[in-house]
């Protein structure tokens, strides 16, 4: 049975510039466990005091998931581990010769010899003990076998297959994975796939398929360099592509936008499922399937995960897809206004970046001849931002349109210096995007009004 590894809170955290508090980790910590995953690598207590204390108050919060700490092989951090209470040390050796030779100076033996005693020494602590030989996929076989097999007889019973630089294509690390299985005593395999080419998922389902039953992964796809996989991919992958999980799916965006939010890591908008264009859909050909049969271009229904498919409108759009934006807005139209809407929206979409719903249904006016007024369905609120006097207002801009909810960003003169337009689907979530734009460097203050009812055009005429 597929397990799912979790180390936002170890590799995750070594993601540049990402700094998780105790508060948001063991916030983390109870996400994950809501979603069910297996194990919880909490960190490695050596790297500072704040990461010890995290660690001890997640292994004493008593999730249903097993809590790891990392440790490199010394007896100092194995007594840390142990100090925070976890229920399984990882312990980390080199295996490559490069590392061994110039990183830790070591020789092959000497390896070895360390490896048993750390490994024995935790386990006569009464921890449970996965070893992980670092840099393993540029080990040579025979060596890596025998260092893993050193670890199992030394007390370990997960070893971890470390693709550390991410070098790996899944046929090379399929035979890597089943060749080292068959050459160990009986223990259990992870996989932990680096994402340095974009192959950290497929990677890691082909050393599933290979023997291991553990995949590691953080929250969207965090971790030194170019991460690891995400986990919401790694488990919507076996949700629906191999039809087999027992995760609590729909949990999913929600840890998502949780840890992009304390991360400050914000998700590319066309990041597989919890990125916003996920269930998007734009060109005629498509929007017209969708709406349709949203089979026709939807691996699954976004509902199952909470989230709601959108139709673009823009110069590729067609007529069924701005017949349903209309029909979000109650606005009726003839069929033939229908073509004049859809032909302007193509003249005005072949000079503008975005189309918003307002400026449709300003068309929609245009071409009727009829005034709409629209009270909008979601939460919409203008942002007034003032930013220090030190900072260039621009670069403040340019971080405000990476945010997904921000429709629309203008520098203004006056009291502020920057006026956001921002759609949300409730308070909550703009109460959320209000703290995210507070950890912004720059901003000093921020003033929300909350948009009441649009008119659009002079005096409310199109
Ligand atoms: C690192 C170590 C590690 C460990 C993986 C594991 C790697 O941060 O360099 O314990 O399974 O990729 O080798 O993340």
């Amino acid at each position: 049975m597929l397990r799912i590894l979790d180390t936002t809170l170890r590799d995750g955290e070594q993601t540049p510039y990402v700094n998780f508090t105790v508060d948001e980790k063991v916030e983390i910590a109870r996400l994950l466990d809501k979603i069910g995953v297996d194990m919880i690598e909490a960190g490695d207590p050596c790297v500072s005091p704040k990461v010890y204390e995290a660690i001890k108050k997640i292994a004493s919060l008593g999730l249903k998931a097993e809590i790891l700490a990392h440790s490199l092989a010394t007896k100092a951090g194995i007594d840390k581990a142990k100090e925070c209470g976890v229920d399984r040390i990882v312990i980390l050796y080199p295996t490559s010769d490069i590392h061994l030779q110039t990183k830790v100076k070591k020789t092959r033996k000497e390896a070895l010899q360390i490896i048993k005693e750390h490994v024995a020494y935790a386990r006569k602590k009464g921890m449970k003990v996965r070893f992980t030989p670092e840099d393993a996929t540029r080990t040579e076989l025979n060596f890596l076998a025998k260092a893993c097999n050193t670890a199992i007889k030394a007390g370990a019973d997960r070893i971890s297959v470390a693709d550390t630089l991410g070098i790996m294509q899944p046929h090379l690390f399929y035979n890597q994975v089943k060749e080292l299985k068959d050459s160990l005593f009986p223990c259990e395999l992870d996989v932990h796939c680096h994402n340095d080419f974009g192959l950290a998922l497929a990677n890691a389902m082909a050393g599933i398929r290979a023997g291991a039953n553990c995949i590691h992964v953080t929250v969207n796809g965090l971790g030194e360099r170019t991460g690891v996989p995400d986990i919401s991919e790694v488990i919507m992958s076996y949700h629906i592509l191999e039809k087999k999980t027992r995760y609590k799916i729909r949990y999913l965006p929600g840890l998502s936008s949780y840890v992009e939010k304390v991360s400050g890591f914000f998700i590319a908008p066309n990041k597989p499922i919890t990125g916003q264009n996920a269930f998007s859909h734009k060109s005629g050909v498509h929007t017209d399937g969708v709406l349709k049969n949203p089979k026709t271009y939807e691996a699954f229904d976004p509902a199952l995960i909470g989230r709601e498919r959108k139709i673009i409108v823009d110069k590729y759009t067609g007529k069924r897809a701005v017949q349903s934006k209309l029909d979000d807005y109650s606005i009726k139209v003839s069929d033939d206004e229908l073509k004049l809407i859809v032909a302007e929206i193509k003249h005005i979409g072949d000079e503008r970046k975005i189309l918003h719903d307002s400026d449709i249904l300003e068309i929609a006016e245009r071409v009727t001849g009829k005034t709409n007024e629209v009270i909008p369905k979601n939460i919409n609120a203008l942002i007034l931002i003032s930013v220090e006097t030190d900072v260039y207002t621009t670069s403040v801009v340019r971080h405000l349109k990476n945010f997904k909810y921000i429709q629309s960003v203008f520098e203004i003169t006056g009291e502020h210096d920057i006026s956001a337009y921002a759609e949300v689907i409730s308070t909550a979530e703009l109460n959320n995007l209000l703290e995210e734009l507070r950890t912004i460097p720059g901003i000093k203050q921020t003033s929300t009004k909350i948009v009441l009812k649009k008119h659009n055009g002079i005096n409310g005429k199109g």
